[in-house]
């Protein structure tokens, strides 16, 4: 019987051997047992009622009846539920006695909290969950859960490895491409809120009255599933569009022209979310340009949106050429002075890390030393230094990572209570995701990216969330409920980010790809023309060792943590070994803890990183059979690819480092291919 019954529920959840793109992404139809579940709405707005139809189209025959509606409703306040501190997006699911009928209730303050609480449900039954006992009560601790999409007006992404640009700029406004409206409920059923539609190296073009109309149609198809529109700002604008002599934000002709620019978006799109700026940073223009503040800059932006109630995400990206200062030190230097100088519809945006998004980075100092400012977080979930849409790297680790990290600066306090708002009570609270998405059947390249999508908006919603835990959830609606499939695919997932980590290059070594789009090794790469760019810049590789000091004999960029951190920091000894090389430079024989010698153990994760790739493909063989063909086809052959690769990053890496520091392989290893 119990085999029986396992059949039934693959068939049905799979469908049987069918082809099997991906589009559904984590919002799979289980067809065979969808039924029309007896779904009522209360209230008649447009988000209400695609919270029910998410519900009809999902939800198995045989679910109780379901009631989708506002705490608002006489009804609903006559059962005295716990509403309160859910805010204007929490929900709650409950099992009530409505109009003398047993429902099970789906709602919220607002209806946006009513979808999300719908999806809330959906996730909780495609997980196994017997409806009837659903029992749910949520709010998100992040106001702006936002998707950075760096998409051109020409369709290109920049560092995008799923197509071209969701957006058809081309025959925007008119067509409705039906892709928007599946963008938007993936995004609601993650509790994304919010989209910047352009690249941040922004063009001036995106701002000119045919942009906005278009710009204006996705805000109006996302609106009813609670999704603001975002758009990149170049600063130079008013030079460009306005025909001024310069883009001072001390200079009134250039607030009044973006205050008149952002009155023009408001007229088309009431509630424009605000604007995102990167200024000042490889190129791009900026208050800096003319001696101003990234405050002034920031400011001037804010204050022509704010009578609309806009926001500006202020990024902290910063760098130059220029500036002789270690690279990881500057956002700081040029940030943590201007703690408290920001208007308060500013966040700053800064990354994950010091530096740029590499597979492991120790969290960026500024979380923490800012707590006049809304520090919002940003993470890359494309995989610009992860080896693209190919290879397999579940990211929710490395998000969690950096939010679960110790800032030392009050007893306890981590980056994810510095980005929530809980550290200094701010409201005004965001994390972005630099988006995955193009237009790729798949959405993301790869079935597996899909993950990083859907855990970087469970970890908005939520910053305290365990990535294991959203891994199993985002298993088993993406492949049914086997437990030998989500057991194998999470075994897969889990350490599939520090594999990377492995194979290019362990305990803190960034930045060593090769040069431009970041593809395969490049650590020997010494000849570019701005020297931060160069990989030896960040590793220092000589005879007798490698790394970057970066304590009081180095760049001291250790001196901008909490004292408490710089403490543990200041020494190689105390410093985790896994973050070792990024902030000292040692000697190719210091001891680790493991009693081999750094080379030996050096040696050894890059090995492990291979071996974790080829398990990961005989974990993915045993499972053939058990996904649909297309998927697990296309999965296989990425596995080959990166394990191809993964030994390509081992052998040039190891043959370049032999030939720096002299050294032979360490017994043991078979030399490289
Ligand atoms: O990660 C780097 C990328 C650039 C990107 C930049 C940034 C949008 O290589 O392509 O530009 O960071 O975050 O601004």
């Amino acid at each position: 019987a119990l085999i029986v019954t396992l059949g039934v529920s693959w068939l049905a959840i799979a469908g049987p051997a069918c082809a099997d793109d991906g589009y559904d992404l984590w919002l799979r139809t289980p067809k065979a047992v969808a039924g029309p579940a007896a779904v009522t709405a209360i209230g008649d707005s447009a988000t209400i009622r695609l919270a029910a139809d998410a519900l009809r189209r999902a939800l198995p025959a045989g679910t109780p009846a379901v009631t989708v509606a506002t705490a608002g409703d006489p009804q609903v306040a006559a059962l005295r539920l716990p509403f309160a501190g859910l805010g204007d997006e929490g929900y709650l699911v409950r099992r009530v006695s409505l109009g003398g009928r047993q429902v099970l209730l789906v709602a919220g303050n607002s209806d946006r909290g009513a979808l999300y609480g719908a999806f809330a449900l959906l996730r909780a039954v495609g997980d196994g969950a017997d409806a009837a006992a659903v029992t749910l009560r949520s709010a998100p601790k992040v106001k702006l859960r936002v998707l950075d999409h760096w998409d051109n007006l020409d369709g290109t992404v920049e560092r995008g490895f799923a197509g071209q640009s969701l957006w058809d700029w081309w025959s925007l406004p008119d067509f409705d491409d039906p892709r928007y409206t599946d963008y938007a409920r993936a995004n609601a059923s993650i509790g994304i809120n919010g989209t910047v539609l352009n690249n941040v190296n922004a063009k001036a073009d995106s701002l000119t009255a045919p942009y906005i109309a278009k710009a204006a149609k996705l805000a109006a198809v996302f609106r009813p599933w609670g999704i603001k529109v975002y758009l990149s700002a170049r600063f130079s604008a008013p030079i460009e569009l306005g025909g001024l002599k310069t883009a001072d934000p001390r200079d009134p002709a250039v607030a009044a022209w973006w205050k008149a620019k952002a009155d023009e978006i408001y007229r088309a799109i009431p509630d424009f979310g605000g604007f995102l700026v990167k200024a000042n940073s490889e190129g791009q223009p900026g208050p800096r340009d003319y001696g101003a503040s990234h405050a002034d800059g920031a400011n001037m932006l804010a204050a022509a949106v704010r009578p609309h109630g806009g926001i500006v995400m202020w990024r902290a990206f910063v760098y130059a050429e220029t500036d002789p200062e270690d690279r990881a030190k500057q956002a700081y230097s040029e940030f943590k002075p201007l703690d408290g100088k920001f208007a308060d519809n500013v966040l700053v945006q800064v990354k994950n890390g010091a530096i740029d998004f590499q597979p492991r980075e120790p969290f960026h100092p500024l979380f923490g030393a800012m707590p006049k400012t809304p520090l919002m977080i940003e993470f890359q979930i494309t995989k610009e230094y992860l080896g693209f849409a190919t290879h397999l790297a579940y990211l929710g680790p490395l998000f969690a990572e950096t939010l679960h990290a110790r800032t030392g600066r009050k007893p306890g306090e981590t980056v994810a209570d510095v980005v929530d708002g809980s550290a200094e009570g701010h409201r005004l609270t965001g994390m972005a995701g630099v988006a995955n998405i193009g237009r790729d059947r798949d959405w993301s390249g790869s079935t597996f990216n899909q993950a990083n999508w859907y855990a970087f908006g469970r970890l908005a919603w939520d910053p305290d969330l365990d990535p294991a835990a959203i891994a199993r959830e985002w298993a088993g609606l993406t492949f049914g409920n086997d437990p030998q499939v989500i057991a194998t695919t999470t075994a897969m997932m889990a350490g599939s980010r520090e594999a990377v980590v492995d194979y290019t290059g362990a305990f803190g070594l960034a930045h060593l790809m090769a040069t431009g789009h970041h593809y395969g090794p490049g650590p020997w790469v010494a000849d570019l023309a701005r020297p931060e760019w160069n990989p030896t810049y960040y590793h220092r590789a000589d005879r007798g060792g490698i790394g970057f000091e970066r304590g009081a004999s180095g760049s001291d960029a250790i001196a901008q943590y909490a004292p408490s951190v710089a403490r543990q920091l200041a020494k190689p000894e105390t410093t985790p070994e896994r973050e070792l090389l990024w902030f000292h430079h040692v000697a190719w024989d210091r001891r680790m803890a493991d009693g081999r010698t750094l080379w030996e153990d050096l040696v050894a994760h890059y090995d492990a990183g291979v071996a974790y790739v080829a398990t990961m493909q005989s974990q993915w063989q045993s499972l053939r059979g058990k996904i649909d063909a297309e998927r697990w086809q296309k999965t296989a052959t990425y596995l080959s690819i990166q394990h191809r690769e993964a030994r390509w990053w081992r052998d040039a890496s190891l043959a370049y480092w032999m030939s720096v520091n002299q050294r032979a392989l360490p017994a043991g290893v078979a030399p490289p291919e």
